[in-house]
C-alpha cells in the first residue's frame, strides 16, 4: 500500500503538462534495494576503507588486488539486489510522458533491470569489466591469486570494473546526452543524491537557471534543496509510486 503523499496540485499539473521529463538518480534510489549508499558507513569488512580512497586510479595502481576485492564485494551485493518500487515507478513515468530521460550516477544497473530504456550511466556500470591498459571489455578471466587482480588475456594489464573513478573523466557521450537533457527538459526529478559529486551535481543547476521545475526526492536536505521548487522529503520507494498515482488520478479527473 503506497502512502498517499499530499503533493501540491501545481506539481502534478507541471508533471502532466511536461513535454520532456528528466530524472537524475543517485545511490539513494538503490538504498531500498539493499545497496549501501556512499554516505552510509561502509558495512562490515570495508568499514575501514574510504570509497574516495579506493575508487581512484592511484589505488588501482598501488594495490589492484585490494581495489578488485572491494569491487567484487560490491558486485556480490548488486547481484543479489532487485529493483525496488522507486526504480519501477520511473519505468511507469517513462510510459506517461512524451519524452523521458533517465540519467543515473549509480553503477548497479538496477534501472535497466527494472525495465527503463536508454539509461544514461554517467559513472559506468560495476557489472562490466575492462582492462586498465588496453581498455578491452572482458567477460571472463582466470581467477586471480589471493589478493591479486585478474589479468587481461590480451595484454596482461590488470582488470578493473568499467566504472568512472574519482579523478577520471566521465564518458564523453553519456555526459553530452545528460547535458542536452538538462538543457531541454521542462522538469527534472532529482532522486536520492547528496548532490556532492561533480560534474553530475551541476545538471540540476542547469535546469534551475533555465527557470524550469526542479523536484528533489530525498529524506534529507542537500545543497540542491534550496534550488528545488518542490522537496518531497521521503524515501523514493514510496514517493515515486505515489507521484505516478497522483498523475494518473489528475488525468482521470481531467479526462472525466
Ligand atoms: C572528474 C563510480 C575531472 C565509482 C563514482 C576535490 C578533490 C578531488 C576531486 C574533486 C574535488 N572537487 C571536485 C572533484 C571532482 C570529483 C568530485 O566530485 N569529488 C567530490 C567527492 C568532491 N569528481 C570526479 O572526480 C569526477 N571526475 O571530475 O574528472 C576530469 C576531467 C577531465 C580529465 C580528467 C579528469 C568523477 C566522479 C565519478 C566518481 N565515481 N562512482 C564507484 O561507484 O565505485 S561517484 C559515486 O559516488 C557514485 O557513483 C555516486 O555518484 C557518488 C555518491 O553520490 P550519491 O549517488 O549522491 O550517493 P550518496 O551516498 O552521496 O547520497 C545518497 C543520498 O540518498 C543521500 O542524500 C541520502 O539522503 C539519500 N537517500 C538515502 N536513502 C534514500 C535516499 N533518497 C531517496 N530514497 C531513499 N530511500
Ligand atoms: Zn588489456
Amino acid at each position: 500500500m503506497t502512502r498517499s503523499w499530499p503533493f501540491p496540485q501545481d506539481l502534478i499539473e507541471a508533471l502532466h503538462r511536461a513535454r520532456h521529463v528528466a530524472a537524475l538518480t543517485g545511490a539513494g534510489i538503490s538504498a531500498e534495494s539493499g545497496i549501501p549508499t556512499f554516505r552510509d558507513a561502509q558495512t562490515g569488512l570495508w568499514a575501514k576503507y574510504d570509497p574516495m580512497e579506493l575508487a581512484t586510479p592511484q589505488a588501482l595502481r598501488r594495490n589492484p588486488g585490494l581495489v578488485w576485492s572491494w569491487y567484487e564485494w560490491r558486485r556480490s551485493l548488486v547481484r543479489q539486489a532487485q529493483p525496488n518500487p522507486g526504480h519501477r515507478a520511473l519505468v511507469e513515468l517513462e510510459k506517461r510522458v512524451p519524452r523521458f530521460t533517465l540519467i543515473t550516477q549509480n553503477v548497479d544497473g538496477l534501472h535497466q533491470a527494472a525495465g527503463s530504456h536508454n539509461v544514461i550511466e554517467l559513472h559506468g556500470n560495476i557489472l562490466r569489466t575492462r582492462c586498465a591498459d588496453c581498455g578491452r571489455r572482458v567477460e571472463q578471466w582466470e581467477p586471480p591469486a589471493e589478493g591479486e587482480a585478474p589479468r587481461c588475456s590480451h595484454c596482461g594489464g590488470v582488470l578493473r570494473p568499467d566504472v568512472v573513478f574519482f579523478g577520471e573523466p566521465l564518458p564523453q557521450e553519456a555526459w553530452q546526452r545528460a547535458v542536452e537533457a538538462a538543457e531541454d527538459c521542462d522538469l527534472m526529478l532529482v532522486v536520492g543524491t547528496s548532490a556532492v559529486v561533480e560534474p553530475a551535481a551541476s545538471l540540476p543547476r542547469i535546469v534551475f537557471h533555465r527557470g524550469k521545475v526542479l523536484v528533489e526526492v530525498n529524506p534529507q536536505e542537500t545543497p540542491l534543496s534550496s534550488l528545488a521548487r518542490y522537496r518531497l522529503a521521503g524515501p523514493a520507494g514510496q514517493v515515486l509510486p505515489a507521484l505516478v498515482q497522483a498523475l494518473d488520478a489528475h488525468r482521470a479527473q481531467k479526462g472525466a
